[in-house]
Parts: structure tokens; C-alpha cells; sequence
């Protein structure tokens, strides 16, 4: 263990961040510790899902058809209910929640606006594998007090901050506000966040590693299938895929390679969702020296038409996604 003074809390780190830029009012230092906060009950409940009785499904269908375990439940409203009354959003959205989450009328409105996937590859709660938050915060842009929903409608690029908490075998909180990536881990004895992977890089040259889901090789496209081919055979790239996308991303940022989920047959936008999972992540490999695309151009230029919208993804090493795009623009054809 580092000597005390060595010691770096996600608080003192944001503080002096704060202070590097004289123009700062403090709220943005503020929303980061009330999600730090956030993360920190939904981890407890994460590490101890095993020895309660909270792991099986509430039941419920979420707004994409798909069944909603308690878990999920929770870190929605853990979130919400952590932000709703501070005075710093003027509006949320969530992929557990069908509209966008309105403040309170009770509670004054800010000028931020937070967009999060309260839990992400919650299917693997059940076999104790990581799972995630992940975050994504704009400014507000519309007329008025409070928010709506064009704030909530706006491309990855114009995000001034995103994030995610990783709940592995350590905590890991990392976020990028476009100057850098910060990783922190939390050290469960004293509750803090500890900063852990100052300015992340992902590495060049990469491992050679893809990340995807094989199983679903007969419906992608042929530039598709004849990507993933020349990465396993001359290549010779390994391959990983735990099917939580923070997990994945997060090797991905800490070892390089190239993390996918396509379109395909039966799913022509993919899976994944652009303003909760795919434009945040993409913010934060792309201030890692990578970059994300959607299969034939960049992720973050993507503006959102609803809020649930999903897309193709493709987030990595450069020169990966690059080789990606090249393969799916040849043959495109289903
Ligand atoms: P979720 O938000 O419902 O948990 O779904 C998103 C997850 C991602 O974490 C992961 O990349 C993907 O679903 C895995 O999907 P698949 O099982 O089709 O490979
Ligand atoms: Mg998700």
C-alpha cells in the first residue's frame, strides 16, 4: 500500500481538476461525486447479489422486450433518486426507463443532462461475472428551465463528459471530460475511489485479441464474416467475449484489439444502444487514442432520432476499426 500522502481520491483528483480551470463553478465536480456515490450502493448490492436473496427476475418486461431482474431495477432508481433532487440536471434518461425522466417540479433544475445504462450484461448477474454502469452527460441545449427531450437527443460528440463503473474483481470507475481518461479503483476499506490509471492509453501496438459474438457468424454481412475470417487465420488474432460490454470494452481499452457488435439478418441496427452504452464508450476509447465507429463512419457523429435507438459498434485500436470499416465497405451484402 502507497504511503498515505500518495493517495489520490477521486474528490482531491476532481478538485484539482477544478481548479486548473479558473471558470469552473464546482457543479460539474459535484455531479461526478453524486455518481461516484451511485456507483458505490450499486456495487454493495452487486458484491453481495450472491448471499441475498435479490438475483432473480422482478418480471417485468423492459421497454426492449427483454425481462428487467431486480438488479437492474434497483440501479435505476439508485441512480435517479441520487441525482433527481441536486439542482445540477435538467433532465435524465435511461435504457430502463421507456420516456425521459423528468426533475421533479419540487426540485430546482440544473444545466446537465445524464444519460445512463444503470446496468449493463445484467444477464451475467446470475454466474457472478462483471457487470457495469455506464454514463454519459451533455449540456442542456433547449429554451427554458427544464429539460426535454431534444437534450437528450444529441451525438456522441457533443458529450462533455462520459463514464462507466465496472464491477469486477476490483471497482473501476474510469471517465474521460475530453481531456484524458482517469480509471480509479475503489478500495473497499475505505469506501474512496483511489486513482489508479492516470491518463489511460490504450496500447500501440495492440493485442491481438477481437471481441464478439461468433454465434451470430451465419447472419452478418459477408465484409463481416470475411473481417472476422482474415483476423483469426492470417492474422492470427485470438479472441475474447464475456458478453458484458464494459467488461469487454474495458480489456479493450487496457490491452487494445477490437471489440464489435454488428448488424446482422435479424437485427439490422445490432443490439447495443447509442446513447447509453455505445456513444460513452465510444467518448472514452477515442480520448484513449482509439476510435469507434458504426461499421462506415464514426460512432460519435450518430444524432440519436429516439432515445432507445441502437447501432452497430465497432470500438478499438485505430488502425482496427479502420481494417473493419475497409472489410464491411467491400461487401456489405447481407
Ligand atoms: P443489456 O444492457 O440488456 O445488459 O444488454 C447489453 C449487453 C452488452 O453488455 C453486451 O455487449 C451484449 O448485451 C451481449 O449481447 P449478446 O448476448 O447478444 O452477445
Ligand atoms: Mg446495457
Amino acid at each position: 500500500m502507497l504511503p498515505e500522502s500518495h493517495v489520490v481520491t477521486i474528490s482531491r483528483f476532481l478538485v484539482d481538476q477544478e481548479r486548473s480551470h479558473p471558470d469552473a463553478t464546482g457543479n460539474f465536480t459535484d455531479l461526478l461525486t453524486d455518481i461516484a456515490l451511485a456507483a458505490k450502493i450499486i456495487g454493495r448490492e452487486v458484491n453481495k447479489a450472491g448471499l441475498v436473496d435479490i438475483l432473480g427476475r422482478v418480471g417485468a418486461e423492459n421497454v426492449h422486450g427483454e425481462e428487467q431482474q431486480k438488479l437492474d431495477v434497483f440501479a435505476n432508481e439508485v441512480i435517479y433518486k441520487a441525482m433527481d433532487h441536486t439542482g445540477l440536471l435538467a433532465c435524465m434518461a435511461s435504457e430502463e426507463s421507456e420516456g425521459f425522466m423528468a426533475i421533479p417540479d419540487k426540485f430546482p433544475a440544473g444545466d446537465y443532462v445524464l444519460l445512463f445504462d444503470p446496468l449493463d450484461g445484467s444477464s451475467n448477474i446470475d454466474v457472478n461475472v462483471s457487470i457495469g454502469t455506464i454514463f454519459s452527460i451533455h449540456d442542456k441545449i433547449s429554451e427554458g428551465e427544464r429539460g426535454t427531450l431534444e437534450d437528450c437527443l444529441q451525438a456522441g460528440s457533443q458529450q462533455v463528459a462520459a463514464g462507466y463503473i465496472l464491477y469486477g474483481s476490483s471497482t473501476m470507475l474510469v471517465y474521460t471530460t475530453g481531456a484524458g481518461v482517469h480509471g480509479f479503483t475503489l478500495d473497499p476499506s475505505i469506501g474512496e475511489f483511489i486513482l489508479s490509471h492516470p491518463d489511460m492509453r490504450i496500447p500501440d501496438p495492440p493485442v491481438k485479441v477481437y471481441s464478439v459474438n461468433e454465434a451470430y457468424y451465419d447472419r452478418w454481412s459477408r465484409g463481416q464474416k470475411n473481417l472476422v475470417n482474415h483476423l483469426k487465420t492470417e492474422a492470427g488474432f485470438g479472441s475474447r467475449y464475456i458478453g458484458s460490454m464494459v467488461a469487454d470494452v474495458h480489456r479493450t481499452l487496457l490491452t487494445g484489439g477490437l471489440f464489435m457488435y454488428p448488424s446482422d439478418a435479424l437485427n439490422p441496427r445490432g443490439k447495443l444502444r447509442l446513447l447509453y452504452e455505445a456513444a460513452p464508450l465510444g467518448m472514452i476509447l477515442e480520448q484513449a487514442g482509439g476510435r469507434a465507429s458504426h461499421g462506415s463512419g464514426p460512432l460519435l457523429d450518430v444524432v440519436p432520432e429516439e432515445l432507445h435507438q441502437r447501432t452497430p459498434v465497432y470500438i478499438g485500436s485505430a488502425e482496427l476499426v479502420d481494417m473493419a470499416e475497409g472489410y464491411l465497405r467491400s461487401d456489405s451484402e447481407i
